[in-house]
């Protein structure tokens, strides 16, 4: 028998990275297989251009009133969640982070003395940071148990969770999905064009939101080191709180004609597929969506093997894991895999079958979609 459709609600950062992502790319799948979903939001997600049938966007808006200090985006949120509860009737709650959004979101189900039911998806730094931050850990715990079921994007994370938390819901590991649509090896000499690359030149690419955790510096001096030893150009693809200091810092080690910044840019798969290789040397990462994007772009990666990144990198196979700021062993991977083409060649094929065997977004949608029709059986 067929299941009947479910109008779930969706909260998420709209713009946020990774998450905002998962968050939308997870809608348009769930909209495709004829669900309703409905994005309560602060801003349009970037991925909505194209309106689709099945989506239905609800913005959260809220006054600069001058009392107060800090606009209470999370009541409005919850206001507006609550209302989105009983308007279009839904049947689950989806929320991406868990604070403030699951928050949020338990306030809503009580302001709208609902019994739906509330999935959370913990993405990374929700946990990873504020879980140590004693002004928001209790509040953290408190969104995690109030949830119905929780997910956590690699079991690192989810690990990490339990150790930190003792949550009384219990986490289980959803990996995060790209389109593979979007994102395989495209045909793209004319990025090389564009961005001056020699035809001898190798590229590595970095995408990020230039945060401290995402340790750049440690990846322009791994790139300074290979450029000693082969012509190469480093792309510092996207924008964040660090992107100034960076820029300077490339400056003054008189690296600016080989390390470019390129701002954050829409066409990712293809400067992915004129790339040769990825680091991603982050501190923390509970999965690394970017490793996902360039492996299935044909990219393998040399990251650090921390967090949910083992889960992704397979050593020797997709790319290498290195220790986190061991930047010698970040270049020397770097170079052998430049250097040998074979292995390259072998690296980028095993990089395409990670994407295809053990992240398919077929499978993962049906998993996030079973778990939808669990938590909605609940309420009756
Ligand atoms: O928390 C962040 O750093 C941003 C966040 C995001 O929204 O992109 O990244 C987290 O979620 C992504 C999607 O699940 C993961 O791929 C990232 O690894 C994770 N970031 C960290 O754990 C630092």
């Amino acid at each position: 028998m067929q299941q009947r459709k479910l109008k779930v609600g969706v909260i998420c950062y709209p713009s946020l990275g990774g998450s905002g992502v998962v968050a939308t790319e997870l809608g348009l799948k769930m909209a495709d297989r004829g669900h309703e979903m409905h994005y309560i939001t602060s801003s349009k997600p970037f991925r909505f251009l194209d309106a689709h049938p099945n989506i239905q966007f609800h913005e959260v808006t809220i006054e600069g009133y001058a009392v107060f200090k800090y606009p209470p985006y999370d009541i409005a949120l919850a206001n507006r969640i609550a209302q989105v509860i009983e308007s279009e009737s839904l049947d689950v709650l989806h929320v991406h982070y868990a604070v403030p959004h699951a928050i949020s979101a338990v306030l809503a189900k009580d302001m709208a003395n609902s019994s739906i039911g509330i999935i959370t998806t913990l993405h990374g730094t929700d946990v990873t940071i504020l879980g140590h931050d004693p002004a928001l850990k209790n509040t953290l715990s408190y969104g995690i148990n109030k949830s119905d079921r929780v997910t956590a994007v690699s079991r690192s994370l989810r690990n990490e969770t339990i150790e930190l938390l003792n949550p009384i819901t219990p986490i289980e590991t959803i990996y995060n999905f790209i389109d593979e649509e979007k994102y395989y090896p495209h045909e793209a000499t004319h990025i090389r064009e564009e961005l001056g690359i020699m035809p001898d030149e190798r590229v590595i690419i970095h995408i990020s939101n230039f945060r401290k955790v995402k340790r750049i510096p440690d990846i322009i001096e791994s790139f300074r080191r290979v450029d000693k030893r082969l012509k190469a150009k480093l792309l510092l693809v996207g924008e964040g709180p660090e992107l100034f200091d960076l820029q300077e810092f490339v400056n003054e080690q008189g690296l600016q004609d080989d390390i470019l910044f390129t701002g954050k840019r829409d066409d990712l798969p293809a400067l992915l597929s004129s790339s040769d290789v990825m680091l991603l040397l982050s501190e923390k990462e509970a999965f690394g969506l970017v490793l996902l994007e360039a492996f299935a772009c044909g990219v393998p990666a040399v990251a650090t093997a921390i967090g949910g990144i083992p889960e992704v990198v397979d050593d020797g196979r997709n790319g290498f894991l290195v220790a986190l700021g061991d930047v010698q062993a970040v270049a020397d991977r770097v170079t052998q895999l430049l250097t040998d083409s074979e292995l390259h060649g072998k690296m980028k094929k095993h990089a395409i079958e990670t994407v295809i065997h053990d992240f398919s977004s077929d499978q993962i949608v049906l998993q996030y979609e079973a778990l939808y029709y669990e938590v909605a059986a609940m309420r009756r």
